[in-house]
């Protein structure tokens, strides 16, 4: 068995990738996990159209039949998004899902597994996992930290949710050599807010300041990920210390519910969507769209 027998590209994909055409990847746990039907399924159609509008084709990210699909059609996106028994696949259950043939929504981590093994570079998503709240207790640590020190893609975000430990998670990023960089802004965002109160340990201004950085990392061995965090439009944002609350009441919940493992990052999401009556999601939809818009410049910077 090969790693490429277990990838399965959608036709238009594998064409753009062999043409060196921009290809942009994008996760499906914020499809299945982190936004309610049907406004999850509308986002990834919504996303993926922004890649288009942007020049570059769009690869959403998936396990289906024991495949992993790189560009999903309509039929299959729809599909996992009604679907209830879908696995949450991060590093450690990308191989299970495969061999037992359940269908499987990727993390960052595992979206980044795939589309490495898939040759594409650039990768949108909303906002990244890391060093939650409290992690020196549970050594709850997101396995997307570990992937972003070891695999080679480019990943665009919001920057980390102010639910995790925003401190401990840029450590820990630094331990594993990723440069994280702040795009149009000296503060690292926080997802929902432009603002963490943290520096963000690198600014550029541009997609072609940071292809250029991609560039000439990719010559250095075992160079790893790069994290760009990028802040919410104003318009779209709600601000630091509004959120703060909200958070600490769905953290604070979380714990007196003994919610554990990868069941964290759910379940105080959909907290957050109803302390803050549906704004977040709003908030969210709009972040992951303004995350692909730039995605796709990085990805033909890189491609020109
Ligand atoms: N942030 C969101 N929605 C999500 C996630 C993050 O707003 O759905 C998902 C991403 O797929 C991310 C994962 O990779 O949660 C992190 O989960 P964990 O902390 O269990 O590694
Ligand atoms: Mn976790």
């Amino acid at each position: 068995m090969t790693l490429n027998a277990l990838l399965a590209p959608t036709e238009e994909v594998q064409a753009a990738l062999a043409a060196g055409k921009p290809v942009v990847a994008l996760e499906s746990t914020i499809i299945t996990h982190g936004m309610p039907f049907p406004r999850n399924v509308e986002t990834a159609r919504q996303v993926e159209a922004d890649i288009r509008a942007g020049g570059a084709i769009p690869a959403t990210i998936a396990i289906l039949d024991g495949k992993i699909r790189i560009g999903l059609s309509d039929e299959d996106l729809d599909r996992l998004a009604r679907a209830e028994n879908v696995m949450k696949c991060s590093r450690a259950d990308l191989a299970f899902a495969v061999a037992t043939g359940r269908p499987g929504a990727t993390t960052v981590a595992a979206t980044m597994m795939a589309a490495h093994a898939a040759g594409i570079s650039v990768f949108a998503t909303g906002g990244i996992g890391g060093v939650h709240q409290g992690a020196e207790e549970t050594f709850d640590i997101s396995a997307d930290l570990d992937e972003l020190g070891r695999t080679p893609v480019c990943v665009v975000s919001a920057g980390a949710k102010a639910l995790l430990d925003i401190p401990k998670t840029l450590e820990v990023l630094e331990t594993k050599g990723v440069p994280v960089i702040a795009h149009g802004t000296d503060e690292l965002p926080a997802f929902w807010s432009r603002e963490s109160g943290i520096e963000a340990p690198y600014r550029l201004d541009s997609a072609d300041e940071i292809a250029a950085v991609i560039k000439t990392r990719s010559v250095f061995a075992d160079h790893g990920g790069i994290l760009i965090a990028n802040p919410v439009p104003e318009a779209d944002q709600i601000g630091r210390d509004e959120m703060t609350g909200y958070i600490s009441a769905a953290n604070a919940k979380a714990h007196m519910e003994n919610i554990r493992g990868k069941a964290v990052t759910p379940f105080v999401l959909s907290k957050i969507l109803e302390l803050t009556d549906g704004r977040s999601l709003e908030t969210n939809i709009a972040l992951v769209r303004n995350n692909a818009r730039l995605a796709a410049r990085i990805a033909q910077a890189l491609a020109a």
